[in-house]
């Protein structure tokens, strides 16, 4: 590998919480080994490759602020390429065994398409030979059709079906390199499958075609035996005022409707859920209700701004919600923690880097093993229970069978059970027994 990128900054290491070293990991240990598998191998953190080598700070109001030594050169490939290696140090050093990508943020995209798929595929054989020097792995890959203009009204649902036929064959290219990089998932974000106005828009024409795009990944799929699990990322709006995918419950109802939800899963992302109006945790309840969770894009978004802010999540109350729900429902399978986070615009610094990855892990880290002390406990399990116990016995057991009625049950009331004592759902009761397990040691 080339001269490193990071000379002053040597692999992060598991310290423990006595530690004032703010480059190393306070609850993130790679190699500890719990139920018979290591932590690295729990967690599946992965890195997000746009906003970790992609990013630069720009926001509406000016340009990037982060400016980086290695993506000086003299043509935009070998730039490319030098930027990956660079990222794989990074990934190396951070300890996280995947990381993602869109095509576009690996490879520079060409005048024709042509040339785009040969740039694509030069750098994915780069890709390639850094996954097999260092074990790092491709978590999932996917295709941006929303940056370049073409897809200004979007990329699938696009009124104009020249553009749907190139975000097909875009879409296809990116499904053959990830298969080639061995790619566990691969991921579909409406990027701008939306709308901003119903009055020039035909909604059912554009979610028809929404359909058919995805039963044509599907088919394609087959066709190239890509094994990989496919993931929606629901997001609610931004670009588009309106995104189809809206959240998880409403693209259980498409996929459903138009008969993919066999081949597919949910990749949540933690400020999509916020935008929707929901909290992490309900997004993963209702994937893993419906036997979709699939992966997670860990980040989170500032509730006083009103868009996807992307920032590192060290909100451990919220992660160790999301961690029991996770756990319960038996874990990501072939998903894992991918931080589709980025820097602050004012984090200029290459250490940055590292302390909001760092962060990010070790926050994740930590909810994870409090939630396994929370399910292994049983408390709120077991309090759950009790609340639904009158369902596991007579009456109860029979509506929740389908074998009682309107009737039978009018008449068990007006007969025999009248009026119903009020039972205390015991909300701060539960808020405080969860600080128990977060702050008071239980
Ligand atoms: C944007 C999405 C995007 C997807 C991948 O809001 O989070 O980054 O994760 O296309
Ligand atoms: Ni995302
Ligand atoms: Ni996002």
């Amino acid at each position: 590998m080339a001269k490193s990128a990071f000379p002053t900054i040597p692999a992060i290491a598991y310290e423990g919480t006595g530690t004032t070293n703010p480059l190393a990991f306070r609850h993130y240990n790679p190699e500890e080994v719990i139920d018979g598998r290591t932590m690295a191998e729990h967690m599946r953190f992965s890195i997000a490759y746009w906003h970790a080598f992609r990013g630069t700070g720009a926001d509406p109001f000016g340009p990037g602020t982060i400016v980086r030594p290695w993506e000086k050169g003299k043509d935009a490939v070998s730039v490319a390429k030098k930027r990956m290696d660079v990222a794989f140090e990074f990934f190396q050093k951070i300890r996280a065994p995947f990381y993602c990508f869109h095509d576009r943020d690996i490879a520079p995209e060409g005048a024709t398409l042509a040339e785009s798929n040969k740039i694509l595929e030069a750098v994915a054989a780069h890709a390639k030979q850094l996954q097999k020097a260092t074990g790092i792995k491709l978590l999932w890959g996917t295709a941006n059709l929303f940056s370049n203009p073409r897809y200004m009204c979007g990329g699938a649902t696009n009124p104009d079906a020249h553009v749907v036929a190139y975000a097909a064959a875009q879409v296809k290219k990116a499904m053959d390199v990830t298969k080639e990089l061995g790619g566990e998932n691969y991921v579909f974000w409406g990027g701008r499958e939306g709308y901003e106005t119903l009055l020039n828009t035909d909604l059912k024409r554009e979610q028809d075609h929404l359909a058919r795009f995805l039963h044509m990944a599907v088919d394609y799929a087959k066709e190239i035996g890509f094994k990989g699990q496919f993931l929606i990322e629901p997001k609610p709006k931004e670009p588009t005022t309106h995104q189809y995918d809206f959240d998880c419950a409403t693209c259980i109802g498409f996929l459903r409707t138009y008969g993919l939800e066999k081949h597919f899963k949910f990749n949540i992302e933690t400020n999509h859920a916020t935008l929707a109006g929901h909290t992490f945790q309900h997004e993963i309840e209702v994937a893993a209700a419906a036997g979709m969770l699939g992966s997670i894009d860990a980040n989170t978004g500032d509730l006083l701004i009103g868009w996807d802010t992307d920032q590192f999540n060290t909100d451990v109350k919220e992660l160790t919600l999301a961690m029991t729900s996770i756990l319960k429902a038996g874990g990501l399978g072939t998903g894992g923690f991918n931080f589709d986070a980025k820097l602050r615009r004012t984090s200029t610094d290459i250490e940055d880097l590292f302390h909001a990855h760092i962060g990010g892990m070790d926050a994740y880290a930590l909810a994870f093993k409090l939630a396994r002390r929370i399910l292994a406990d049983g408390a709120f399990e077991k309090l759950v229970a009790d609340r639904y116990a009158s369902f596991d016995t007579g009456y109860g057991r029979e509506i929740e069978q389908g074998t009682t009625s309107f009737k039978k049950l009018e008449k068990l009331v007006l007969t025999k059970l009248g009026e119903p004592t009020p039972k205390s759902g015991r909300i701060e009761f539960f808020q405080n027994l969860l600080n128990d397990y977060l702050h008071n040691g239980r």
